[in-house]
């Protein structure tokens, strides 16, 4: 059960994609139609852990229930092995943590930030690629409202990040520009996109495939939509093939099980330099003889880069402060 082919099978079921899924029930696109499918009971059944048999993104073979009624029902079977994951730790109920799984099958991360209205956002782009990295995902960073620059912005900044493995793209929902690139980059793929309220996400989807219709300039509503928001994903088809995820609350997209002294294994540019640090263990912080911070003195790497990973080894280390045992 692999690609984005649907295929319907002799005994009446068909294998497709879950586009968003509930506690026991989903949505599964194949062939061209949407099911809605109860899962089979051993599906359900297992540790309390498993929270999340079936998630959006999961590659599923199900059989037909009803096929002319609407929406068509089936019955999940199975559940195709997951390519890749995300997840984030969420509060238990009876005390302690516990994994969940967000999304599955992911093949990139599409990190949407806005030149102006909001200001980008320091380190916001750094966290991301690294969790691309951990859950193992493509990353994808979009510089949008480029339409709004003028001499004193620094765009090249932001082919940074091209030199560490990602696509970097600039564009405006305004003039058009970037927009085949965007549109490039998601066919054929499943993408999550993340960024802050405003940013342009809703207008860039409907820029790059005007069936979406999304709302565009609306604060998605944090509160009224209860406790399972934040954790509800939803498939978006867009044209050529590919599926994009909208989940205005994916906090999870998150490095959160990253060790501290692991961050620096996810900044590849600090590589060459850190082999120059006095300790094998070096954080690049407070260390004597830290090749990272003379490269940041003399200007090999940019001061913001560093700052990044500073905040966030900040952050993992007081994550992991807040979970030890006491
Ligand atoms: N100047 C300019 N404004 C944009 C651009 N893209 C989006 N906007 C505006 O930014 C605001 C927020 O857009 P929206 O798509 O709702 O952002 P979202 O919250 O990330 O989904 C709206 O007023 C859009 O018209 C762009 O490329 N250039
Ligand atoms: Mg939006
Ligand atoms: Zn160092």
């Amino acid at each position: 059960m692999d690609g984005t082919n649907d295929r319907e099978t002799a005994a009446g079921g068909g294998e497709g994609l879950v586009i968003r899924a509930a506690a026991g029930t989903c949505d599964v696109a194949a062939g061209g139609r949407t099911w809605r499918c109860d899962l089979r009971g051993r599906l359900k059944k297992g540790p309390r852990e498993v929270q999340t048999p079936v998630v959006a993104g999961d590659r599923v073979r199900f059989s037909v229930v009803d096929a002319s009624a609407d929406p068509p029902t089936g019955v999940v079977e199975d559940v195709g092995e997951r390519r890749t994951r995300v997840s984030r730790m969420a509060a238990r109920r009876t005390g302690g943590r516990v994994e969940q799984v967000l999304m599955a099958n992911l093949d990139q991360v599409v990190a949407v930030q806005s030149l102006r209205a909001p200001a980008p956002q320091t380190g916001f782009v750094d966290r991301v690629l690294v969790a691309a990295e951990r859950f193992g995902v493509g990353g994808v960073v979009v510089l949008n409202k480029v339409d709004l620059a003028g001499p004193e912005d620094d765009l090249d900044r932001w082919s940074y990040f091209a030199a560490l493995g990602c696509t970097v793209l600039q564009t405006s929902v305004k003039d058009g520009r970037g927009l085949d690139g965007l549109r490039a980059v998601l066919a054929g793929r499943i993408s999550l996109l993340v960024g802050a309220s405003g940013v342009g996400k809703s207008s860039l989807l409907n820029a790059v495939d005007p069936g979406l219709g999304l709302k565009v300039g609306r604060v998605a509503d944090k509160t009224g939509l209860g406790r399972h928001t934040t954790t509800r994903t939803e498939l978006f088809p867009v044209a050529g093939g590919g599926w994009i995820a909208d989940s205005p609350g994916m906090r999870g997209f998150d490095p959160w099980d990253v060790e501290p002294e692991e961050l620096r294994d996810y900044f590849p540019d600090f590589a060459a330099a850190a082999d120059a640090c006095r300790f094998r263990t070096c954080l690049h912080r407070d260390e004597p003889d830290c090749g990272v911070k003379r490269a940041v003195a003399t200007g090999a790497l940019p001061v913001w880069r560093h700052e990044a990973y500073l905040a966030l080894l900040r952050d993992l280390e007081d994550r992991r402060d807040r979970l030890a045992p006491r």
